[in-house]
């Protein structure tokens, strides 16, 4: 039955380590009806997402999920009969114990990040022993292939998403969604966007990429410049985040979570990759490319491809913007398809179910 499920979760930076964990959770208790643990290290990185939650409290319940704030030495009362360690945030030492002496042994999950490049395919769901425990660890990848774990993707979605979008009220420019790191060419964008005689509105998201925009304005917005109007607005719940992707008619998205929510929304969208040592991130994202461009025209797969090159490195983000916007029709029907074609798979909860309960 495998009702009792823990996910452990450190968070590292930013949000997307907690982004993923909580809507995970949310899903295989909703969803699935499994009685979940989420076991977080910082409280107050779930709470822009989940404002119904006390930071201050060591165990509440949120949207059927148990919060358990993990601190240093944990008091392990029992364990889940499936253990989810996100990211190889490495499990307390009291638990793995607590783990091995129980029987049936629990199905112990490295939920790892989500890649396009090929030897994920090859590496999702080996198994690795634990060297002194009698435990196996899996490592479970999220993918865009079948031979992955798939992606994070509730059901229903795409019917509130249409509904949200058929009861939106029309705007005559272009919306743009802005969530990004600072190290994108933020003045480039606000510069470029300024110039072009299409009416634009740019929401920005707080944190690094309001604080890159009031730089280069050097002032506190809203702002308008040329036939750009700049909004900035507060971090929003998760959902009501989809809700601003799904509104808008570019999305610029970043790290993992949201790069995966803007292809949902079926609209062109621009991807900042989170930056890696030795610029390994440039080669995931040509990994991406590779496979999301492939149904494109020659065209259209070029100009995607120097805009999230030009926004990601180096490269002359103006003319990419021009060329990106010159095919944005064909990117709407694309991406519309695209969110399609990877929705004819399970999502990354259920193949998860599957694959844990195969392993008792
Ligand atoms: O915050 P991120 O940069 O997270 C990153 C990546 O996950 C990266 O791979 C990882 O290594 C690093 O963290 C530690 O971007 P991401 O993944 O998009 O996560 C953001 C989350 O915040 C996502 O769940 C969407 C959510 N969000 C809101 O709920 N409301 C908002 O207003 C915004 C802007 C985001």
């Amino acid at each position: 039955m495998q009702l009792h499920w823990d996910i452990f979760c450190r968070v590292i930076d930013n949000y997307g380590d907690i982004g993923v964990c909580w809507r995970l959770a949310r899903q295989l208790a909703n969803e699935h009806g499994k009685h979940v643990r989420l076991w977080l290290d910082d409280l107050n990185s779930l709470q822009p997402l989940c404002p119904a939650i006390d930071p201050a409290r060591a165990r509440q319940s949120c949207s059927a999920v148990e919060i358990i704030h993990w601190t240093e030495n944990p008091r392990i009362d029992r364990v889940g009969e499936v253990v989810i360690e996100a990211f190889a945030c490495e499990l307390p030492v009291a638990y793995l114990e607590a783990m091995a002496q129980t029987t049936p042994t629990p199905c112990w999950i490295n939920l790892e990040y989500l890649t396009a490049e090929a030897w994920a395919e090859s590496c999702h769901g080996m198994a690795s022993p634990h060297p002194s425990l009698p435990l196996t660890k899996y490592f479970y990848f999220p993918g865009f292939s079948t031979t992955t774990g798939r992606l994070l993707r509730e059901q229903g979605l795409f019917a509130e998403r249409d509904e949200t979008i058929a009861q939106a009220t029309g705007h005559h420019g272009l919306d743009i969604s802005l969530f990004s790191y600072d190290t994108a060419p933020i003045s480039a964008l606000i510069e470029t966007l300024a110039e072009s005689s299409i009416e634009t509105r740019l929401h920005v998201s707080p944190g690094k990429p309001l604080a890159a925009v009031a730089a280069h304005f050097g002032s506190n917005g809203p702002w308008q410049h040329g036939r750009l109007r700049v909004l900035p607005f507060a971090f929003l719940p998760q959902d009501d985040y989809d809700r601003l992707l799904w509104r808008c008619d570019i999305n610029f998205v970043r790290g993992e979570d949201s790069f995966v929510r803007a292809q949902w929304a079926g609209k062109p969208f621009v991807w900042q990759i989170y930056r890696q040592e030795e610029d390994a991130h440039l080669v995931k994202l040509e990994a991406f490319l590779n496979r999301y461009t492939a149904g494109l025209s020659a065209v259209g797969a070029t100009a995607v491809s120097q805009l999230f090159r030009a926004w990601n490195s180096a490269g002359d983000l103006r003319q990419a913007w021009a060329d990106f916007i010159a095919i944005r029709s064909e990117l709407d029907r694309y991406n519309h398809r695209w969110a399609n074609q990877l929705a004819k798979n399970e999502n990354l909860a259920e193949t998860l179910v599957k694959f844990c309960a195969a392993k008792v």
